[in-house]
């Protein structure tokens, strides 16, 4: 969908009206937010997950009994490339929705970067971690927590407090997702009145059981995807396209 008709499309507009109206807007995304911005989406043709190391690089077994240092290798490349990229439109227009309406952002992301667009659009978005960040790492053992920019995760960092060794503070399968974000997420989306689905195949639980929740408790669902995907079943307004190309278009003083 080019520009031109991003802004003449029917559905576009419809989505901008919903979205105008809403009370509280909720957003549920994932690594196709951030394509835009240079950061690889994992699944798909380019996705990081064609390298089959990599699959087994997000799996907790992995750091526990396999290939450790591929894996922490792998994350001290993806904590570097982060030094490198910024925010897209697509990243500030979902902030944008955040200063007309507090709103909650649940991310499968760990790249950081809805909540530097927000910090730079002075916009109050409450971004929620469901599969942590790596702007931090954490003791395997005890999950102590430190600044990642402080750590060489190629050096086998070790805790400070237990001398347990220190991973990126993702959630990787296997793995239990933060309570908190997990909870938080939960509530914002069995409360919200839209649901906007950005990026994501939808494919990864429990993270996929909270926009089903939203939908369930009768909030529109509005979907910006390229693609179809496990979730588009859920949306009232599916619009095929990129997200910094249509998010854009969404947030009412563009466009
Ligand atoms: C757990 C690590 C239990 C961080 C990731 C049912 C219930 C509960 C669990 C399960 C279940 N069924 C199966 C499970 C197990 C498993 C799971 O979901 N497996 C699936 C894959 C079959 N889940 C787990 O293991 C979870 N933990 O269940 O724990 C437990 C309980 C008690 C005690 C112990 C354990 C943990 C899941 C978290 C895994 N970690 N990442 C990192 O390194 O990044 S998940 C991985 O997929 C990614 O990190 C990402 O977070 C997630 C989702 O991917 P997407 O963001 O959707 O990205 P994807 O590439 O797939 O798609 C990109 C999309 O963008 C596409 O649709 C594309 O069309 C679109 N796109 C492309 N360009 C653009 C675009 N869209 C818009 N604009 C563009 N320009
Ligand atoms: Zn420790």
């Amino acid at each position: 969908m080019s520009d031109t008709n991003v802004i003449s499309d029917p559905e576009v507009q419809r989505a901008r009206e919903v979205l105008a109206n809403a009370r509280r807007p909720f957003a549920f995304i994932g690594a196709g937010l951030s394509a835009a911005s240079g950061i690889p989406t994992f699944r798909g043709p380019k996705g990081a997950y064609s390298d089959p190391a990599i699959v087994d690089w997000v799996h907790v077994e992995t750091f526990e009994t396999g290939d450790r240092a591929g894996m922490l290798r792998w994350y001290e490349e993806r904590k570097d490339d982060l030094k490198k990229v910024w925010p897209n439109p697509g990243h500030y227009a979902l902030a944008r929705l955040g200063i007309q309406n507090s709103m909650s952002v649940a991310t499968q992301n760990v790249d950081g970067l809805v909540e530097q667009a927000a910090l730079e659009e002075g916009a109050m978005v409450e971004v929620l971690h469901l599969h942590g960040t790596l702007s931090e790492a954490r003791c395997h053992n005890c999950r102590a927590v430190y600044p990642a920019s402080r750590v060489d995760y190629n050096d086998s960092p070790k805790c400070r407090m237990c001398d347990g060794p220190l991973r990126p503070n993702v959630v990787w399968f296997g793995e239990e997702l933060p309570h908190h974000a997990w909870e938080d997420a939960m509530i914002a989306a069995v409360h919200c009145d839209v649901c906007l689905l950005v990026g994501t195949s939808g494919l990864v639980y429990p993270a996929a059981q909270i926009p089903e929740s939203a939908k369930e408790r009768g909030a529109t669902v509005i979907e910006v995807n390229p693609a179809e995907t496990a979730l588009s079943e859920l949306a009232d307004i599916r619009l095929v396209g990129k997200a910094e190309t249509i998010l854009p278009f969404l947030v009412a003083d563009e466009g």
